[in-house]
């Protein structure tokens, strides 16, 4: 099958998972081209079934400030289409995607090119619920030849928010049980640090993410526990949490190591992962958690609850309840048998559910479908 795919390039979770997908496509044999305006982070490794092709958008003084991404996006993709015969376009973040594999669509003049387009969760929490999005997002959601949502949690949003009855399939997130997996050893004799607990966040620092949340709790459990915290990724809060270290004295302790490319040696050196978010539709940085057997501490939040169990391979708090999160990664950490059997609940978890062998061929079976003409996912 020939598959192109559109995502936003940056260190989101969007974008991990397209990229993850593309690859994981590639590997079973698709031709995957990759369309977007820089070459996908995670897209480390040379495939050669995995393309890239670069959207460019020219320059011109009327067009400033606002040059038409989404205009050059669709000329580009309906480039791609003709050229390499795509049989789907998959599109990764509703806005403004889904609106150029339409217009792609409608420059080609053909329905032989069929589009599939994934929600992932702010599209349809945050900027898709604004009012200057909302139409363009409902009207890109519905003219999609398919829909899928990254949880029941986030399919049953859009439908809410939206109030359109597009049927959606549920696919969720997955993980490459292979690579994220326990791995102690290397990464914490690199910094010495073998008699000392390690917590760990992973994400871009926006606000929905609480990151002060993440210190907030690391302040309280270092305070009882030897203990040294990881931040990983970086973004707009990154400048706030900084200051709010050096104010609790933690400042010492905390590394904020940006954007690493061996996440899975550091998530998987980690005894315990927090992710305090104020919504999160699935929470991947939760499940390359669980995969590398590391409990979770997370919120109660959005489609988390469908990766994270409650008591079994971490614990689900509400939002903002950094006293209750503290006490859980205390009792966690002060006990080697609970941070084992809850790491070993999550790995199986995510072998059993989330592994990459498993879902991927779910998003290639619906590709099918919708290239046969089906109706695909339920109302
Ligand atoms: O808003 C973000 O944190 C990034 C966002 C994205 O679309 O890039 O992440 C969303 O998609 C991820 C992959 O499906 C999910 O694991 C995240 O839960 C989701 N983020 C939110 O819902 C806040």
């Amino acid at each position: 099958m020939k598959i192109g795919i559109t995502c936003y390039p940056t260190f989101g979770g969007s974008g991990v998972v397209a990229t993850e997908l593309g690859i994981a496509l590639a590997r079973m044999g698709d031709d995957v081209h990759f369309i977007s305006y820089a070459l996908p982070s995670r897209l480390g490794m040379f495939h050669e079934r995995v393309h890239f092709h670069e959207v460019t958008v020219t320059s011109y003084p009327l067009f400033d400030p606002y040059p038409p991404y989404t205009l050059a996006l669709a000329t580009k993709m309906a480039e791609v289409a003709a050229y390499e015969k795509l049989d789907v376009l998959h599109v990764h973040y509703a806005i403004p995607h889904a609106i150029s594999a339409h217009l792609a669509q409608q420059i080609l003049g053909t329905s032989a090119l069929k589009v599939v387009t994934t929600l992932h969760g702010t599209d349809i929490t945050l900027v898709g619920r604004d009012a200057s999005y909302l139409p363009i997002t409902r009207f890109g959601i519905e003219i999609s030849d398919g829909v899928t949502a990254v949880s029941q949690w986030l399919k049953e949003q859009t439908a809410e928010n939206f109030g359109t009855d597009k049927p959606i399939e549920v696919i969720p997130n997955f993980v490459d049980t292979q690579r994220f997996r326990p791995q102690n050893e290397a990464f914490r004799h690199m910094f010495g640090w073998t008699d000392e607990k390690l917590l760990c966040h992973v994400s871009n620092f926006r606000p929905v993410k609480r990151i002060l949340d993440v210190l907030a709790v690391f302040a309280r459990v270092v305070q009882v526990i030897p203990s040294r915290l990881m931040m990983v990724g970086d973004g707009p809060d990154r400048s706030r949490a900084e200051a709010f270290c050096r104010e609790q004295g933690i400042a010492s302790r905390v590394f904020f190591v940006g954007n690493v490319p061996n996440l899975e040696e550091i998530v998987g050196a980690a005894d315990l992962f927090l992710l305090p978010s104020e919504s999160e539709s699935f929470g991947m940085a939760a499940l390359e958690a669980m995969a590398s057997e590391v409990p979770v501490i997370a919120t109660s939040s959005g489609g988390v609850p469908e990766v994270v169990t409650d008591g079994e391979n971490g614990y689900l708090l509400p939002v903002g309840d950094v006293e209750g999160m503290a006490e859980r990664a205390i009792e966690i950490l002060s006990d080697p048998a609970i941070e084992h059997r809850m790491g070993a609940a999550g790995r199986a978890v995510a072998m059993e559910r989330f592994d990459v062998t498993r879902v991927v061929p779910r998003y290639r079976e619906m590709y099918e479908r919708v290239i046969a003409g089906e109706r695909v996912g339920s109302s």
